[in-house]
């Protein structure tokens, strides 16, 4: 059985919403990162950095949201979310993963960290108008490769559309939402497929136990 190590409406969403689209089994359990269970030492053992996602099958262990989604792709190619190791496709897979995580998560997560994440003594207000500006120019890239298409790889659903519409809809709830017309319809389109929706669910009802 996979553990998938998580905390509600983190990016151990991207993972949660990757195994719902594969439809296998797998028991989500919630790490409490503001209770200061991400530095006890049990999860340590599974993630030194103390984050979440990670993910454990066996004595297997993998942290990295985008990394997890691939291992699960791979692991399950029957299921077509990823392109085949080798092909052109999954260089252009690789591509997006990269791009997600340098250029268009990293100005939105300096955004939030000085917002609201760091502990305030930390936090540098300036360097928000830095991130503002850089993550305006990562969303002009992505309208420009995504603007006449109905997925990010071909004409496929795939791991990678995963990874931008959770970004975008991360986006949203720091407060600067993408304007551009085809990327909300993209990012709509997204988010309304069945597997996302049962992993907000999920998601959810692991938040509310949680409170409970
Ligand atoms: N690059 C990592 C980032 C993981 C990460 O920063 N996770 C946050 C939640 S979204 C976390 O666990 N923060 C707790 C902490 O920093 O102690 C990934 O994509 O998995």
């Amino acid at each position: 059985m996979i553990t998938l190590y998580g905390y509600p409406q983190s990016r151990s969403f991207r993972v949660l919403w990757m195994l719902e689209e594969l439809g296998v089994d797998y028991h989500y359990e919630v790490v409490d990162l503001l209770a200061g269970e991400g530095g006890q030492a049990m999860y340590q053992q599974i993630n030194a950095g103390g984050k979440v996602p990670a993910i454990k099958e066996g004595d297997f262990v993998l942290t990295e949201s985008a990394a997890i989604c691939t291992w699960l792709g791979d692991k399950f190619p029957e299921k077509n979310l990823l392109p085949v190791a080798g092909s052109d496709e999954r260089a252009r897979y690789n591509e997006w993963c990269y791009f997600i995580l340098s250029e268009l998560e990293q100005p939105l997560w300096t955004l939030g960290k000085h917002s609201f994440v760091l502990p305030e003594t930390l936090r540098v207000p300036a360097i928000k108008e830095t991130a503002l500006w850089e993550f305006a120019k990562a969303v002009d890239v992505l309208e420009k490769r995504l603007s006449d298409q109905i997925y990010a790889i071909n004409d496929r659903f795939s791991a990678a559309d995963i990874l931008i519409a959770h970004t975008l809809r991360w986006a949203d709830a720091f407060g600067v939402p993408v304007k551009c017309g085809n990327l909300i319809d993209y990012r709509d389109r997204m988010l309304a497929r069945a597997a996302c929706k049962a992993a907000s669910m999920r998601d959810r009802r692991a938040k509310e136990s949680m409170e409970s």
